[in-house]
């Protein structure tokens, strides 16, 4: 690398966290923060660096103030949410229901954070499972707690022992920006590993993709800036099954839309 090319686009992950650490990996009493690599792998296979940007607990001996999330959104030039545990339904306004899973609070309250505050900076946000679902509810929206449970749907979209070999197809809206990510792939097939969905969109988002169902599968921020969330997990779609809608052109309309908003501040 010459002294002369740009520094490459860096890109954050916020981790998914584990506070009950199985006795045989050792970490006794500590709480993990971690990215599944297949995130980012998908992010440098395209050149990329990566960094995960790790939640501040409250009692923790860094206090949130030292490191503050304008600070972190000054520092990248985009942020990805990882897939994970259910949001907490107290945080679009309702109720846990009984087909609720585990939650974790501090996650929730970071990643709203962090999301609302690259949107304000014109930052791109890419939401993957969880992180989709994240998205629509830092906009105000709401999401089924379980497909099944509330009666949305009876297609199959989590099948536990399959994991990421499940999946359904979806249509593509004619004439969305998905689409031109796209063109030419109205209908594709996706993995599914997820319960819960979208149900009331948060404000100034869009649903570009659905599947059979009805149930959206991905949404776009229609503002100025690129925020999108799909339901699905394109890490997983990782060329050993063709059939799967390529991951690569999502990713590569991210790291452009990166690329631009660092020109952009540059000018
Ligand atoms: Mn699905």
């Amino acid at each position: 690398m010459t002294g002369n090319a740009p520094a490459r686009l860096l890109i954050g992950v916020s981790p998914r966290i584990l506070r009950q650490v199985p006795v045989e990996l050792g970490f006794r009493g500590k709480t993990l923060q971690y990215l599944e690599q297949s995130v980012a792998h998908w992010v440098m296979s395209l050149g990329a660096i990566v960094v995960m940007v790790p939640t501040v607990e409250r009692d923790s001996l860094i206090r949130p103030s030292d490191v503050d999330v304008p600070d972190i959104v000054q520092s990248l030039d985009g942020l990805i949410l990882q897939g994970g545990a259910d949001i907490d339904p107290r945080t679009y306004g309702e109720v846990a229901s009984h087909a609720i899973g585990p939650v974790d609070g501090l996650r929730d309250r970071f990643e709203l954070t962090l999301v609302r505050a690259f949107a304000a900076a014109g930052k791109p946000v890419l939401g993957l499972c969880r992180g989709h679902q994240l998205i629509n509810v830092a906009f105000g929206g709401t999401l089924w707690q379980d497909l099944k449970f509330d009666g949305v749907t009876d297609a199959c979209h989590v099948r536990a022992e399959a994991y990421d070999e499940h999946s359904h197809t979806l249509s593509i809206g004619a004439g969305t920006w998905l689409a031109s990510v796209y063109p030419g792939v109205a209908e594709a097939r996706v993995n599914s590993i997820h319960h819960q969905a979208i149900k009331r969109l948060g404000d100034g988002l869009v649903a570009e993709a659905w599947s059979s169902d009805g149930v959206i599968e991905a949404v776009r921020g229609h503002g100025e800036g690129f925020i999108v969330g799909v339901q699905w997990h394109p890490e997983f779609h990782d060329g050993r099954d063709p059939g799967l809608l390529a991951a690569d052109p999502l990713m590569r309309a991210f790291l452009e839309a990166a690329a631009a908003r660092r020109s952009a501040a540059a000018l």
